[in-house]
């Protein structure tokens, strides 16, 4: 122990009577002096640990050495810090205050980050949310929208079952129309075929010219009473014969026959006279004519000519309805181009009977539109065409010409045709209807002949003399103006009708 204490270093004890400094140096002595004695219990205590347990308390008698007590409270000494402590002191609370302030800049980025998470999430959420009413809405307006497609669709099918109602009741009331326009169309046709086989009788026609004619004279030469025939009766007979409107040449004809029988004493009453005449003229007017409206092509083509005023478009018309009330297809070409009013009447007769037409224009060269016409009869499967032509032109040459072109250029548009060449006769014109008949004839080469206006003339005879010169078949008889008066021309049915 006293090396120990020998050991502590004692700093030297100033004289406290040296004034303030004295003091100072008395005071950091004892401190020491109290520091070192510290030091040497610490010191002491840690030999007495190394050097074994703690002795047994002590008993009464040991020495003082041994009376001291292990545990010594040490004094409290403090030592003011050293400028190095407080240097590091204040370098420690610097850095605290650094780590402090690190601390506080790291909780403020928390604060910062957590309010801007904070901002984030809420703004995701309000987002979340818009997109969940979006959702919702858009749910709900698809359910709307499918609500109201259905409702749409449930209106279309009803649309759908009306129209399908409509049209079926559309399709029964176009039978219902479709069933009564064919019993119109049959009793129409009916109608035309009973019009058309009715009117006036030939007999009714030539009763003009039986009652007032040559053959009133006629008859009135054949009745009386029973006497030889005389050079004074065939006087007669040939008088009245020339001055009929059979024509001179038939006339002769007729009594140089009369005159034969006479002489051969054939001939001893009037009635055998009769007898002879009629037998002659019905073997003049017994040609063969074509009353069919068919045989050529098809379509079958009629052209008719005549002059202005024979009766061309009426006979057309009546023709067309005839045809038409047969069951034909029929066309007719307004080949006079000569006047307005010749396609305007044709057409009325067109729609008359119930047919088609091609007309051209005023001034339209006539063989263009017949031409048209035949085109269309054989494109469009006509039965039937008639064209009709003019009856006039500026001259009479020029008409003759015209119709020889016309029937050129039918024969282009259907080859062979046309099928028959109609003349149309007035019967009004005695005579002269010879005349044009012949005219014509030369011209376009007549198959047929219509004679019109029977019903008011009693120059019906020219029918013979026509028949004699031409040795044309007369195929139709005009005995008035409706579609009925126009009758086929029975040679059998003449003769009675004049001689009977
Ligand atoms: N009474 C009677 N009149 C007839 C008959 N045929 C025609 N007519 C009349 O005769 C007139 C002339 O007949 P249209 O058919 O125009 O004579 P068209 O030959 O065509 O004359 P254009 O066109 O001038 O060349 C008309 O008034 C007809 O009604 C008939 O058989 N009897
Ligand atoms: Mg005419």
């Amino acid at each position: 122990m006293k090396t120990l204490l020998a050991q502590v270093p004692v700093p030297p004890v100033q004289d406290v009577q040296s004034g303030d400094g004295g003091l100072v140096g008395t005071v950091v002595a004892i401190v020491l002096a109290v520091a070192v004695v510290v030091l040497m219990v610490l010191a002491l205590r840690r030999v007495m640990k190394r050097r074994g347990p703690a002795a047994p308390p002590k008993l009464p008698g040991q020495t003082l050495q041994q009376t001291i007590p292990e545990k010594v409270e040490a004094p409290k000494v403090v030592l003011p810090p050293s400028e190095l402590e407080a240097q590091k002191q204040a370098q420690a609370e610097a850095k605290r205050a650094e780590a402090d302030a690190a601390k506080a800049k790291l909780a403020e980025l928390e604060a910062q980050k957590a309010q801007a998470e904070a901002a984030q999430r809420a703004a995701i959420e309000a987002e979340q949310q818009k997109l969940r009413d979006e959702a919702e809405a858009a749910k709900k307006e698809a359910y709307r929208a499918q609500k109201a497609a259905e409702a749409e669709a449930k209106e279309r099918h009803k649309r759908e079952r009306e129209e399908a109602e409509r049209l079926l009741r559309e399709e029964e009331a176009r039978k219902v129309a479709e069933a009564a326009r064919l019993e119109a169309e049959r009793k129409e046709a009916e109608r035309r075929k009973i019009e058309a086989e009715a009117g006036q009788t030939l007999a009714v026609g030539l009763a003009k010219t039986k009652r007032e004619g040559f053959m009133a004279r006629l008859n009135g030469l054949f009745g009386g009473a029973p006497k030889a025939i005389d050079e004074h009766t065939l006087a007669e007979l040939e008088e009245v014969l020339f001055t009929a409107d059979i024509g001179v040449k038939t006339a002769s004809r007729l009594v140089e026959l009369a005159r034969e029988k006479a002489k051969a004493k054939e001939l001893d009453q009037p009635e055998k006279l009769k007898a002879v005449i009629r037998a002659e003229v019905q073997k003049i007017v017994d040609l063969k004519a074509p009353h069919g409206l068919q045989g050529g092509g098809p379509p079958h083509v009629i052209m008719v000519v005549g002059v202005n005023g024979a009766g061309k478009t009426t006979t057309i018309g009546k023709l067309a309805a005839k045809a038409k009330a047969a069951g034909k297809k029929v066309l007719l070409g307004a080949g006079d181009t000569f006047r307005a009013a010749a396609a305007e009447q044709l057409d009325v007769w067109a729609e008359r009977a119930g047919v088609d037409i091609v007309k051209g224009k005023e001034d339209a060269d006539p063989a263009s539109v017949v031409f048209d016409a035949v085109k269309k009869g054989v494109a469009e499967g006509y039965d039937l065409v008639i064209a009709d032509t003019a009856g006039r032109l500026h001259t009479k040459a020029n008409l003759m010409e015209e119709l020889k072109k016309v029937r050129r250029v039918v024969d282009k548009a259907l080859p062979g045709a046309p099928h028959e060449v109609l003349l149309v006769l007035d019967s009004t014109n005695g005579q002269n209807a010879i005349i044009q008949a012949k005219q014509f004839q030369e011209a376009v080469g007549v198959t047929s002949i219509a004679l019109t206006k029977l019903d008011g003339t009693a120059k019906g005879g020219v029918i013979i003399g026509i028949c004699d010169e031409l040795k044309v078949p007369v195929a139709w008889a005009g005995v008035g103006e409706k579609v009925a008066d126009l009758r086929p021309f029975e040679p059998k049915e003449f003769v009675q009708a004049l001689f009977d």
